[in-house]
């Protein structure tokens, strides 16, 4: 009897305790903003739009508004700029995935996603980022609308480097299905550079000399080749990132001086070169520099080493593997060697900037200006 008169009391009050309950976690809230407090603080935003290309037959555009409907998450990130620098937020706004799931999609659909700016800046996280980090389009940092520099939304991606945290987004273009191409071909741009027209370059300080991509594309891969829409490019510190095929194609690559070889373009924001390429590929080609390769491979003795193995060399670009190998100089001269053969072979660099194969003992065959390795069988 006592027991159900407490039964039916707590029943009584069971709705004020909900309301109770209601209105402090709303309170507590205030740190992660409720949509409504959102809009109000973005206001100043206007209407910019963000297109939206590769996720419905036609581009679209979606508005500040439509990113304050979602539902929005705060994380704190910090990441490094290229020049040590630390850059620290506080990012409120959703997650890609939750604008993602409106269109019965998720991150991981996607084996690249491409995210653009008003200042031209542009780049695509790879596949292996979509899958393990989340995606952030910060509407607010540190529960202030953004720096007038970084709105209307600045992608941040905690744990990954600076260099994907793009501001000023006004575009995302998601894609599938592009998966790298096997190396079919190593081309050694060292011997290649001198190969081609060279032009003056105002570095900084420094007059240096560049090629046009175009014109190394064009004469050593298949520049007509409508299925490369990436361009992959490894660094020698680690970094390793996706261009787009015209932008590739637009720039240099800086070939003497500091950085070298460095991807670069008078008309691409600086943080889209690229500086100590060791390889980049197109399509099913490899470039390859050998420079930066002795620089990074040397080791930590300090001493430069003027040769590396040449199955290093493969293992690093992911090669196919092939039982015989053919060899070729600037001048056509072929030299065609059973991986048998070669378990003592270099390739090294002389002081005159001269790549040279040698297959090692015994027989030491040797070629010199080795412009490209192919793979045979
Ligand atoms: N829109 C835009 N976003 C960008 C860049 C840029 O040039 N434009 N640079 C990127 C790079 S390479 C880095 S390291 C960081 C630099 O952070 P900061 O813009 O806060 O200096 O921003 C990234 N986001
Ligand atoms: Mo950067």
């Amino acid at each position: 009897m006592r027991m159900k008169m407490f039964i039916k009391s707590y029943a009584k009050i069971m709705p004020v305790l909900v309301l109770l309950a209601l209105l402090f976690g709303a309170g507590c809230g205030s740190s992660a903003l409720g949509p409504e407090e959102l809009k109000n603080k973005l206001a100043a935003y206007g209407d910019e739009k963000i297109v939206i290309s590769g996720l419905e037959d036609q581009d679209f555009e979606i508005s500040v508004a439509d990113l304050t409907d979602l539902e929005p998450v705060t994380k704190s990130a910090v990441s490094n700029r290229a020049n040590g620098e630390q850059v620290k937020v506080k990012a409120t706004g959703p997650l890609l995935d939750t604008f993602l799931k409106k269109y019965g999609k998720s991150q991981k659909d996607f084996s690249l996603i491409r995210f653009s700016a008003k200042d031209q800046y542009s780049i695509a996280v790879p596949a292996d980022i979509l899958a393990n980090r989340d995606i952030i389009l910060a509407l607010m940092n540190e529960g202030e609308p953004l720096a007038q520099e970084d709105r209307p939304v600045h992608v941040i991606i905690p744990g990954e480097r600076a260099m994907y945290w793009v501001r000023m987004l006004n575009r995302i273009e998601f894609a599938t299905g592009e998966t790298a191409q096997l190396c079919q071909k190593i081309i050694f741009l060292d011997t290649a550079a001198k190969n081609l027209p060279q032009e003056d370059y105002q570095y900084y300080e420094s007059m240096d000399k560049v090629i046009k991509t175009r014109d190394l594309i064009g004469k050593y891969a298949d520049i007509n080749d409508s299925t490369v829409k990436s361009v992959f490019m490894a660094a020698g510190d680690g970094l390793k990132k996706n261009e787009s095929a015209a932008n590739f194609l637009a720039g240099n690559l800086k070939i003497t001086g500091a950085d070298t070889p460095r991807f670069l373009s008078p008309d691409l924001p600086q943080g889209m070169h690229v500086r100590d390429l060791l390889y980049v590929n197109y399509g099913t080609t490899a470039f390859f520099s050998l420079s930066q390769a002795l620089k990074v491979w040397s080791g930590s003795t300090g001493d430069q080493s003027s040769e590396i193995a040449f199955t290093d060399i493969v293992r690093e670009i992911g090669s196919v593997n092939a039982e015989k190998y053919r060899f070729t100089s600037a001048d056509g001269t072929r030299l065609e060697l059973a991986i048998t053969e070669m378990a003592h072979a270099s390739v090294g660099l002389d002081k005159d900037g001269i790549v040279t194969f040698d297959s090692g003992a015994p027989g030491h065959k040797t070629l010199k200006d080795l412009i490209s390795v192919e793979p045979l069988e």
